[in-house]
């Protein structure tokens, strides 16, 4: 048969089933799925799930700040967290400065990735700065090169577009079949409550969560639906935080619009009590993420979402700053919450604590987790079926699960770039043991392995643009 590599004696988990199943890899890809296989080499999977890998849809990755703090991973060290944590894709953005052409910021980030990624890597754009040739020229012609979807802001002084731009871009990717992603929080709401905050004092880091209320986003996820609906395009409304915005979502989904969904771990593991730190200080700035934490009412809607399809996709947006001078705590910050640079870490344990809280909790089924956290984002993103599906043909990309293997997640066994977790502490039964990339083992046991062997992945159209 001339197999390179045999996955053996594992149980086989797809978004559709789950069976018992040697898996046999040739020249990177999956070549036969059936039983007593044998090849050059073989490893055993005995008590072990075989998944497909991960597939982070949203991760933040070496992108500049307006206020020249520093993101705490560059490309090497992200995907080498990703990769062991699971993952064997990851879509991190190419953000446009105002002022830059749009292909001269894709160009820039490949520079920042090329010979560094562990992980396969595709980039979604950022679109800050719509110009008549941004939207004329430029956009149309990264679709058409691989770049098939972009992100929008409905707030941040130096990112939100106005509705007319907004619209102006939906326009764009309806003609070209490109997916939005839209970050619904609405700006001049934050701005109101937050001058107000500030009036009364009140600037600790705990104030970010009342600042990014979630009528606001609630408001703006309403808003970006209509807008959508006005074009007739499909959206993602990315990092969903809580029932409000859900509804929304519901209601746009019952009248028939195409409105897909995100959510994150950070609104299923944390609320925003944790932004009060030890004593409303500063140790609350380590929870600060837009949107924000909600409650544990929240919680539960998302969980509910999570299961009954309201969610799509399931992704860390890791946005990681260090708890030191270079990231999170400056004087400016610590003088008001508003200079907290808004993010967390997570592409590393995205994938255990959905695992542990989901399915080892019996939450969610095994099926769901695997759609939600590699089969739909490659569906949704114009990956599938080259990613996102244990099947014959698919890139040999394989996550092998433990999920007996119990232990507490710690910021000294991670890989990322960060000083800390968000998740110190949190129990987790069920753990990722190696990960593979195209049948090349890129991490053990909670440690990346080997040199950088990922590729940027253009990508096809969305599923989202299926009759
Ligand atoms: N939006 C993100 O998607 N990530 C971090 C910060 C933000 O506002
Ligand atoms: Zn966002
Ligand atoms: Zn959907
Ligand atoms: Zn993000």
């Amino acid at each position: 048969s001339g197999l390179d590599l045999v996955i053996a004696g594992g149980t086989v988990v797809t978004a559709a089933d789950t069976y018992a199943a040697d898996i046999g890899i040739r020249d990177g890809r999956i070549a036969q799925i059936g039983h007593n296989l044998s090849g050059a080499d073989r490893i055993d999977a005995t008590g072990l799930l075989v998944l497909p890998g991960g597939i982070d849809a949203h991760v933040h990755l070496d992108q500049p700040t307006s206020d020249g703090t520093t993101m705490a991973d560059d490309f090497a060290s992200g995907t080498r967290s990703a990769a062991a944590g699971g993952n064997t894709t990851v879509l991190p953005f190419a953000l446009q400065i105002r002022g830059q052409s749009l292909r001269a910021c894709v160009e820039d980030y490949h520079r920042k990735a090329q010979g560094n990624c562990h992980t396969d890597v595709s980039f979604h754009l950022i679109v800050s700065d719509p110009t008549p040739q941004v939207l004329g020229q430029e956009l149309p012609a990264l679709v058409r090169d691989g770049y098939t979807s972009f992100k929008v802001f409905m707030t941040y002084d130096d990112l939100v577009l106005n509705d007319a731009q907004i619209l102006d871009v939906f326009e764009v990717a309806r003609r070209e079949r490109a997916l939005v992603m839209v970050h619904a929080e609405g700006h001049d709401a934050i701005r109101h409550l937050t001058r107000r905050l500030e009036a009364e004092g009140r600037t600790a880091p705990y104030y970010h969560g009342q600042a990014h209320a979630q009528i606001a986003e609630r408001e703006a996820t309403h808003r970006a639906i209509s807008h959508a609906q006005l074009i007739d395009v499909p959206v993602v409304i990315v990092h969903v935080s809580g029932r409000d915005p859900m509804e929304q979502i519901q209601w746009a989904r019952a009248r028939g619009l195409k409105v897909h969904a995100e959510t994150c771990p950070q609104y299923i593991t944390l609320t925003a009590d944790d932004l009060r730190g030890l004593d409303m200080d500063f140790d609350g700035a380590r929870y600060v993420c837009s949107p924000p934490p909600r409650d544990a009412d929240s919680q539960a809607a998302i969980w509910q979402g999570l299961r009954d399809g309201t969610f799509d996709i399931f992704s860390s947006d890791h946005c990681p700053f260090r708890i030191d001078a270079t990231g999170k705590d400056t004087p400016r910050a610590r003088s008001s919450f508003k200079y907290v640079p808004n993010g967390i870490p997570g592409v590393e344990t995205r994938l255990p604590i959905l695992f542990s809280e989901g399915v080892s909790k019996g939450r969610i089924s095994l099926q769901r987790f695997v759609a939600l956290t590699s089969t739909n984002p490659a569906r949704l993103y114009g990956l599938y079926p080259q990613k996102g599906s244990i099947a014959i043909g698919a890139d040999a990309d394989l996550t092998l699960w433990d999920p007996t293997l119990t232990r507490q997640i710690r910021q000294a066994d991670l890989n990322h770039g960060c000083d800390y977790t968000p998740y110190e502490g949190l129990q987790i039964t069920g753990w990722p043991v190696r990960t593979l990339l195209r049948g090349q083992t890129i991490a053990q046991d909670g440690r990346p392995c080997g040199d950088p062997q990922g590729a940027h992945l253009a990508r096809g159209t969305s599923e989202a643009f299926a009759p």
